[in-house]
């Protein structure tokens, strides 16, 4: 008779949860230039001209838009990185992050 002890008597847990993404959003102001916001967005987010130009407009237009979504760590670090590059240059351009439910 086989020695049934040596299996296991339980089922691994299968891991589902997906890690929790975060989104970047670039905030409207009324300062920074059109062209220099299209600029940190190409170079932050590596967006092609015309993505970086649609979401510059969009965020003029209706005051914020989503730019992209990474984890926690790469969305903050990819927010400061913008809102900074705008500070070095006496511009008040912010990225902020929220949790994605
Ligand atoms: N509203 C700015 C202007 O007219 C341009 C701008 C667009 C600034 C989007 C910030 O997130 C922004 N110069």
């Amino acid at each position: 008779m086989p020695d049934t002890d040596l299996l296991p008597k339980t089922r691994a847990k299968p891991k589902t949860e997906k890690p929790r993404l975060w989104k970047v959003i670039l905030l409207n102001d009324d300062f920074t230039p059109r062209d220099f916001v299209t600029a940190v967005l190409m170079r932050v987010f590596r967006m092609t001209e015309g993505e970086a130009l649609g979401v510059m407009m969009t965020a003029h237009r209706k005051g914020a838009c989503v730019v992209a979504v990474y984890t926690k760590e790469i969305a903050e670090t990819k927010a400061r990185l913008g809102t900074d590059a705008g500070a070095a240059r006496g511009y008040p351009l912010t990225f902020t992050t929220e949790r994605e439910e």
